[in-house]
């Protein structure tokens, strides 16, 4: 076995699959897609992923002097389909993202690349890791070694497991074997940009952060925009949605860690009126160890919200109203709350709405209230019309 070969091997042996090998040479076109991409505003809103980390991210000598080989590792996620014990019962449900429904991979991911960095260490090589929260830019390293080719929703796509693998990579000053890039492309398929239901994908391998449900759901920390809560639908953590129309996801067989099966209190779906609520010892009982504590309580319970108005189950009416109506609340998730009301519609949505004392508020959820009762009445227009004809 060749040094590169038996690197390769204990890899996969930590569960790792496709893992690649590229040089270490500076990702100049990379860096100059994404310093277009901030200057475009398409990361708006994520500070920590600014000029300065694109630059440090694309220049591998700067992470590691000496930097010879950049090792590309996959770890796959996909533990199949949810049955049916995640559907319905208890009222409304939203959705979470597959790569939430286990403990949180970061976890996972730096006990296996810790390994991997003792591994090589032991053989007097010099190596450092990094995954997601480092600065590299994971796609980047994955694309140049072969371990996957860029799909038009910017997802690296697999051939053996699709898009359902989070991506990593130890960068070391060994000299090593180089896998090669894949010359796989999506061809004239649209299916992503066309499922995407707001518009997030802007052009071919371009999504603007600002309108796709991921950030929204999960790293915004203001408001959801009025115009783009409806498309948001049920989605509470993340989105899935241009992985799950991809034909390349169509045969991937579960091949995951234990680790990523759901968790009791996550999974597939969450109840949301329970969500609505949540106190804040039980967000940190019941997510701790998962992705979802990234979004934060106020993020996940202005995510149900939204959730709740989109649902058009009245059972949520009496705990937004409770949210509306309590001055102690978020003016964040009073105004949501409005706006979910506002959707429900109803008598008791319409006299929560009426009930606030609008001349008290924040003029950002005064203007909420004013939108709720517009829409209420522009909906019992609606209905009037309906009927004359
Ligand atoms: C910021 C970020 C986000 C942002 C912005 C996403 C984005 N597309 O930029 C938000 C919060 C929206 C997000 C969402 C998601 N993310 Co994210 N995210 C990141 C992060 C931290 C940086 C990504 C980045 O650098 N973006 C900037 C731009 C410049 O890069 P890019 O969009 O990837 O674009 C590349 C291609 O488009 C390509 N390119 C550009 N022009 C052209 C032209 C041609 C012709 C070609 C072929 C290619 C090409 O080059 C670009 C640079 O690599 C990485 C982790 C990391 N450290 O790298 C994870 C990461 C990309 N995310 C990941 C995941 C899983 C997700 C979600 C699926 C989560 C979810 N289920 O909700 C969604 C998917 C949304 C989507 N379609 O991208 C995985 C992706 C795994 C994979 N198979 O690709 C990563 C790698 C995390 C990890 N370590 O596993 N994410
Ligand atoms: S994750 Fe959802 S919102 Fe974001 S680009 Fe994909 S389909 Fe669009
Ligand atoms: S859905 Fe089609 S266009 Fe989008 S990434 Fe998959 S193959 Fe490419």
């Amino acid at each position: 076995m060749t040094r590169t070969q038996e690197i390769i091997a204990f890899a996969e042996e930590l569960g790792f699959g496709p893992v690649g090998i590229a040089p270490a040479h500076a990702f100049t076109e990379t860096r100059a897609a994404a310093r277009a991409r901030l200057k475009a505003g398409h990361l708006a809103g994520m500070d920590w992923y600014n000029a300065a980390r694109v630059e440090r991210g694309t220049r591998p000598a700067w992470l590691l002097s000496e930097a010879r080989s950049i090792i590309a590792l996959a770890l796959p996620y996909y533990v199949g389909d949810p049955g049916k014990d995640w559907e319905a019962a208890g009222g409304p449900r939203g959705i979470v993202s597959r790569y939430a429904w286990g403990r949180d991979y970061h976890n996972v991911l730096r006990k296996k690349l810790r390994r991997l960095v003792e591994f090589l260490t032991a053989r007097d090589a010099s190596a450092r890791f990094f995954a997601d929260t480092g600065p590299m830019l994971d796609r980047a390293a994955a694309f140049r070694a072969g371990i996957g080719w860029y799909g038009k929703s910017t997802m690296i796509l697999t051939e053996t497991e699709g898009t359902w693998v989070f991506l990593a990579e130890v960068v070391t000053d060994l000299e090593l074997d180089y896998t090669r890039p894949k010359r796989k492309n999506c061809g004239s398929c649209t299916r992503c940009i066309d499922a995407c239901p707001t518009g997030a994908i802007v052009a071919p391998y371009q999504v603007d952060a600002r309108r796709c449900i991921s950030y929204l759901t999960i790293e915004n920390r203001g408001g959801i925009p009025r115009d783009l809560r409806s498309r948001v639908g049920m989605r509470v953590f993340g989105c899935d949605i241009c992985q799950e129309v991809c034909p390349v996801n169509r045969h991937v067989n579960p091949n995951a860690d234990d680790d990523f099966l759901p968790r009791p209190g996550v999974g597939p779906t969450v109840a949301l009126i329970p969500l609505l609520e949540i106190t804040a010892e039980e967000f940190t009982r019941r997510f701790q160890g998962t992705p979802l504590l990234r979004a934060k309580r106020e993020g996940l319970r202005r995510n149900a919200i939204v959730g709740a108005g989109n649902a058009g189950d009245p059972a949520a009416i009496p705990a937004l109203r409770r949210i509306l109506l309590d001055d102690r609340e978020a003016p964040l998730l009073r105004g949501h709350a409005a706006w979910a009301l506002g959707r429900l519609a109803g008598s008791t949505a319409l006299e929560a709405l009426r009930r606030v004392n609008v001349r008290a508020l924040h003029p950002e959820l005064r203007e909420e209230v004013a939108a709720a009762l517009a829409a209420i009445a522009a909906g019992e227009r609606r209905h009037a019309a309906a009927h004359q004809t």
